[in-house]
């Protein structure tokens, strides 16, 4: 609401995502099983102290007080017809909240999310359902709509996880599993692959950021926009140097020569909050280190390091990424 416009201003130079935590709950699905966190623990916590007050109450009353204890009728009520009550309530709650969690929604934005070691591939569609364009690591929607991700692998099982958001959803190969999210706030959400899934498993994050329905349109539209072959002498030779430097084996520009999917899609990299898994703000200091040393800084990732990329060239190339808007 009020932190809409306060967003759109402060995006992206000082964007910071909020605590991941599940108890910090901004969506409703998250809110759901939050509630339902509590009632269990709260519910346990309760049923435990009325369980030791009894315990303590059976050693240390006077015995014809405590005599009542050992009768066969509160044996039947504490032992059998109290745990029934109490555990078909919990199911039939427990029902209630999961088939709400899954009720699909018409009106639900889809995007597909498909892990790969050790990045996550985002891809958006048109109104027809077809393919608009691809992202990586960056989930943007708009803030208070249901949208609908279809999950998938392309090579081990990965999950995926906005603990403010939603649960837990596991990425398998050769399977898609949906998963509703909403953000009641606008904000950034850091996710979290929680599958282990070999090497660099624990710098594989993610961010989904929430804002108001307006500013998604004009993301979406530029995101669905080619990579304009620049003009400026400058940004041009940073865009030769990427065009012939064997960078075009595994990523794609739209708009260029570069067509690979090995990598991410970089059409619009600039223009994205974080680099390599929300592991490194994205500016051009961290950008070149990127180019020049990615296995230093996230080491095994499946791109090679290009230490033939010193002065003047790197900082060409890192230009003409950052100008990718
Ligand atoms: C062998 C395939 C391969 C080659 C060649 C390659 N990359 Fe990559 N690149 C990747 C992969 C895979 C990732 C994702 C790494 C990760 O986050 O785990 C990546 C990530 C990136 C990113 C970060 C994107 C993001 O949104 O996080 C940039 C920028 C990038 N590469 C630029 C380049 C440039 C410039 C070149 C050429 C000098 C190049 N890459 C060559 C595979 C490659
Ligand atoms: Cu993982």
């Amino acid at each position: 609401m009020s932190c809409g416009p306060l967003l759109a201003t402060a995006l992206p130079e000082t964007a910071s995502a909020r605590t991941q935590s599940a108890l910090d709950a901004r969506g409703t699905d998250a809110q759901a099983i939050l509630e339902l966190t509590w009632v269990l623990i709260i519910g346990a916590g309760v049923i435990m102290l009325l369980v030791v007050a009894l315990i303590g109450y059976a050693l240390l009353a006077a015995p014809e007080r405590r005599r009542w204890l050992g009768r066969a009728s509160a044996i039947v009520a504490g032992g059998i017809v109290f745990p029934v009550i109490t555990l078909s309530a919990l199911l039939v709650y427990g029902l209630m909240v999961s088939g709400q969690l899954i009720a699909a929604h018409k009106d639900a934005l889809r995007i597909e999310v498909i892990g790969e070691q050790w990045w996550w591939r985002v891809r958006y569609f048109d109104e027809q359902g077809v393919a608009a364009f691809e992202t990586a690591n960056e989930l943007r929607i708009p803030v208070g709509r249901p949208v609908e991700l279809a999950l998938r692998s392309r090579d081990v099982i990965h999950s995926f996880w906005v603990p403010q958001l939603a649960g837990k959803m596991d990425m398998i190969p050769g399977r898609v599993n949906r998963l509703r999210i909403q953000a009641n706030d606008a904000g950034i959400y850091r996710g979290q692959c929680a599958e282990y899934c070999g090497g660099p498993h624990a710098l594989m994050a993610f961010h989904v950021v929430a804002e108001p329905a307006e500013n998604y349109v004009i993301w979406e539209r530029r995101q669905r926009e080619p990579a304009p072959v620049p003009t400026d002498p400058w940004l041009r030779s940073g865009h030769d140097l990427f065009m012939h430097s064997g960078c075009i084996a595994c990523h794609a520009i739209r708009g260029t020569q570069a067509l690979a999917s090995n990598g991410p899609d970089l059409t619009h990299v600039g223009s994205r909050l974080w680099l390599a898994a929300g592991n490194f703000p994205n500016h051009p200091g961290t950008l070149a280190g990127w180019i020049a040393d990615s296995q230093r800084l996230k080491p095994g990732n499946h791109m090679p390091a290009f230490p033939v990329f010193m002065g003047v060239e790197l900082r060409a190339l890192t230009a003409y990424l950052e100008s990718l808007r």
